[in-house]
């Protein structure tokens, strides 16, 4: 791996060189403890396994701003008045961040990365300009994008939803929008392409009328990937479900819902699922969970590694630390085999208060030593196997018998009846979930 430290017209993070793997034992807050990345865990690379994102948003665009106050970082590379100008610079900044974090991957949405123009044509060629560069960035650094796509709720005109609104005009510029966010996508290389939903739900239904909105959003989604395809774009399409905010109610709640929807409606063949940590613990899931019925369904696509805060249903976006959480997610992505073409978006970011240039690269640094350690440990748990074998033998008695036949849809509800009246009452068998729990602390801690 040979990436520049940086490569634009000027250093933007001076002082930080190339985040280096130094160990547990070392107490430089700008070194990995954890992550190493061409250590091999279970015949891969940590890099490959984890195959770590930067969001552009968070870490390039957002300023801190939030409903009480204004933003409280002032970013060296967005002080021109010339949006054009801040674009190239926030690439040159991008590209060197990716670069001396050691990061194979970034995401962005089209409006992160160039400014929305005053029409369609003026939008399209900003975005083309600056993928230019970032093309020619991608090249010099190595640095690869896991995903693109469009901003479909920013705009005032999406207040109503993008593929969604009642509008008919709103819904052709959201398709404008991801005409050019595919072709931006496909130009750079990107390998999967994401929707969430952003404004695609409704606050109120006196005024909404949710069988259509839900039909002209499968009908949006098909042209997606029909136009996708037929340029040439061969990666997943992936949806991200949230249940709530912006929207009070959003269409794709949860993963079983997003499912049953691309099922509907034909569209599972293409698309996956990009969970969120922070919006499956928003939906009263755990992060696990809505990857699990990915998995189940054969349609995890990518995770946005994130994580709330269990003291309110905010949408945080905090970096994730907690260990139970990654090492669960770790544990449901090794058991299915990796991320495939996914990855590990850090869609997170700092702090209002977190106000220091040294501070992005220490929140990730700290998201990516939470998940070496969770593969470590994940990895342990999967392969001695004892809580896989717990797990079987539970349902050992669907191996033989009425339980096979039952699974192989050899039996009707009256031979259910007449095998319990067969039956004497059948022992408890105890679940033993503190059991399984300690299980896991022991691997954890020991
Ligand atoms: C919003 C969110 C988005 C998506 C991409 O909650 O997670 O940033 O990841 O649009
Ligand atoms: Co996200």
């Amino acid at each position: 791996m040979s990436r520049a430290q940086f490569i634009g017209n000027r250093e933007y993070f001076p002082g930080i060189g190339r985040v280096q793997y130094e160990g547990p034992d070392s107490d430089n807050p700008l070194s990995f403890k954890a992550y190493d990345p061409d250590r091999i865990v279970a015949g891969k690379t940590m890099e490959e396994h984890l195959r770590f994102s930067v969001a552009y948003w968070h870490t390039f665009c957002a300023d801190g701003a939030d409903p009480f106050g204004p933003g409280t970082r002032h970013r060296p590379w967005s002080v021109s008045n010339d949006g054009m100008e801040n674009a190239r610079n926030k690439v040159d900044a991008a590209f060197e961040f990716f670069s001396k974090l050691n990061v194979p991957f970034y995401c962005f949405h089209d409006r992160d990365m160039a400014p929305e123009g005053d029409s369609v044509e003026e939008s399209e060629f900003n975005l083309k300009t600056l993928v230019a560069l970032a093309k020619e960035r991608q090249e010099a650094t190595g640095v690869r994008l896991l995903w693109g796509t469009a901003n479909l709720f920013s705009h005032p005109r999406f207040m109503n939803g993008g593929a969604t609104n009642p509008n008919f005009a709103v819904v052709a510029h959201a398709g404008a929008q991801v005409k050019a966010a595919l072709d931006a996508t496909l130009e750079l290389g990107g390998q999967n392409y994401v929707f969430w939903g952003g404004r695609e739900g409704y606050s109120c239904l006196f005024n909404t009328d949710t069988k259509k909105e839900l039909e002209h959003f499968a009908r949006f989604l098909t042209m997606a990937r029909d136009y996708g395809r037929s340029i040439g774009f061969e990666g997943n399409f992936l949806i991200e479900p949230k249940p709530m905010e912006p929207m009070y109610h959003q269409y794709d709640v949860d993963a079983q819902t997003v499912i049953g929807f691309l099922r509907q409606h034909g569209l599972d063949q293409d698309f996956k699922l990009n969970i969120e940590a922070n919006h499956a613990t928003l939906a009263g899931h755990s992060s696990e969970h809505d990857l699990q019925m990915c998995v189940d369904a054969g349609m995890l696509g990518s995770i946005d590694a994130n994580r709330g805060n269990p003291q309110n249903g905010w949408d945080t976006d905090q970096f994730p630390s907690n260990m139970y959480d990654c090492v669960h997610n770790m544990m449901v992505v090794l058991a299915a085999g990796g991320l495939g073409s996914g990855g590990l978006n850090f869609d997170a970011k700092v702090r209002r208060e977190s106000t220091d240039l040294e501070d992005l690269f220490i929140a990730h640094i700290g998201g990516m030593d939470a998940y070496a350690r969770a593969l470590v440990i994940a990895e342990r748990i999967v392969s001695d196997g004892r809580i896989d074998a717990f797990k079987t033998a539970r349902y050992s008695s669907f191996e033989e018998g009425d339980g096979k036949r039952f699974e192989a849809g050899e039996l009707n509800l009256t031979d259910l009846r007449d095998i319990a009246a067969a039956n004497p009452e059948t022992p408890l068998e105890s679940g033993k979930q503190e059991n399984v729990e300690n299980l896991i602390n022991d691997y954890m801690f020991s």
